[in-house]
Parts: structure tokens; sequence; C-alpha cells
């Protein structure tokens, strides 16, 4: 089974490379974001919680996050590997994850970390801000605050996967199919 954590800071393109991933390597997908947008749409509990983190930038609280994830693993039985994409974000959320997989005895084969400049997330991220309609998106001030999370938080989960050697940066710079075949030929070596 292939377990996969696809990591970066927001706007690395995680998202843009998780689709190419999930055809390539028939995964399941389990994008944090994704799924708190579609809480939000549909207008659930668990969406009016997360609301006023994601659009102020912040992370959902830990609690809510994994509930949310354990119930999505254990659902999705028939599943060949995952593709994590966006979680985790905390080193709590990575103790969770590697507990759950324990479970099932089907442990994380890698992480995948997408290494972008500061300046070119938020070149990317204020253009998404015009199509997107996403309001984390929106401003500078909101992109920065973003930014300094995931240097705060979100930053030594890559801690944690280096002390189980499981760590692999990649320039996630350049054209999207260059930084898939970079990605294509880590992931051959799990
Ligand atoms: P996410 O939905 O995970 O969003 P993201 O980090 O902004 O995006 P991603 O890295 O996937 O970028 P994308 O491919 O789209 O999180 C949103 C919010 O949800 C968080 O701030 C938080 O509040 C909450 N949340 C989610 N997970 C959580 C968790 N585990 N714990 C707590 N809270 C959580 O790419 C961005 C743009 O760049 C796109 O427009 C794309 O077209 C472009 N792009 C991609 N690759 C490119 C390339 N190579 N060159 C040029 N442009 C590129």
């Amino acid at each position: 089974m292939l377990n996969i954590v696809l990591f970066g800071p927001p706007g690395a393109g995680k998202g843009t490379q998780s689709e190419k991933l999930i055809e390539k390597y028939q995964l399941n997908h389990i994008s944090t974001g994704d799924l708190f947008r579609k809480h939000l749409s549909e207008g659930t509990e668990l969406g009016k919680k997360a609301q006023k983190f994601m659009d102020d930038g912040f992370l959902v609280p830990d609690e809510v996050v994994i509930g949310m994830v354990e119930d999505k693993i254990k659902s999705e039985t028939d599943a060949k590997g995952f593709i994590f994409d966006g979680f985790p974000r905390t080193v709590k959320q990575a103790e969770a994850l590697d507990n759950v997989l324990k479970a099932t005895d089907t442990p994380i084969s890698g992480m995948i970390a997408l290494e972008v400049p500061f300046e070119e997330l938020k070149k990317r991220l204020l253009e998404r801000g015009k199509i997107s309609g996403r309001v984390d998106d929106q401003s500078e001030e909101k992109i920065n605050n973003r930014i300094q999370v995931y240097l705060d938080e979100t930053l030594p989960v890559s801690e944690y996967y280096k002390q189980q050697s499981k760590f692999n940066g990649i320039n996630g710079v350049g054209s999207i199919d260059s930084i898939f075949e970079k990605i294509s030929a880590v992931i051959e070596n799990f």
C-alpha cells in the first residue's frame, strides 16, 4: 500500500500535483482543505466550526481535523493507498495519523515536501484569488498570515518525518509537468 504525505506551504502546488498523482497511482485523495470547503458549502456544523479559522488563514483546531480524517480513512476500506494533501499540518496531527495507520498496519511510505520561495507563493495565491473566490486568497495580509502559521506550526512536521527517514524535498518551482516527473521519480523508490 502506498501512503504519501504531500507537504508544503500554502500555494506550493499540493492540490495541483495531487490531481496528477491520483490518476497515475490510483490512490485515494484526502485533502483536508477540500473536505473543509465541502463542509462549508453544505453548511454542516463542522463547516461552521472551520470557517472562521480558514477565512483568516489560521489552522482549524487539531481535534476537528483529526476526527474528520480518521472517519474518512476508516470509511475507504477498498483504497490501494492514500495521498494526504495538506495533512498533517501539526506534529499532533502527524502522530494521530501514525496511530490510525498503525491499526491497519499500512504506515506512511514517505513524505514529499514541495519547496517554493515565499515571494512566489504570494504571487500564485493572489493570482488564484482573482478566480477562486477563496476568502483566504484575497489579501496580502491574509496570505502573509498563512505563511507565518506555516512557519510556526506546520514546518516542524517535516522534522517529524526526517526523524523517521521519510522526508524528501522537491524544488516546487518550474512547470507543473517537470515537478510531477521529479515527484514520480521519488515515489518509484518508496
Ligand atoms: P489548503 O486547501 O490545503 O490550501 P493551500 O495550502 O492554499 O493550497 P495548495 O498548496 O494545495 O496549492 P495549489 O496546488 O492549489 O488549505 C486551506 C486552509 O484550510 C488552511 O489555511 C487551513 O485554514 C485549513 N486547513 C486545511 N488543512 C488543515 C489541517 N490539516 N489542519 C488545520 N487546518 C487545515 O496551488 C496554488 C496555486 O498555484 C494554484 O493557482 C495553482 O494553479 C498554482 N500553481 C501550482 N503549481 C504551480 C507551478 N508549478 N507554477 C506556477 N503556478 C503553480
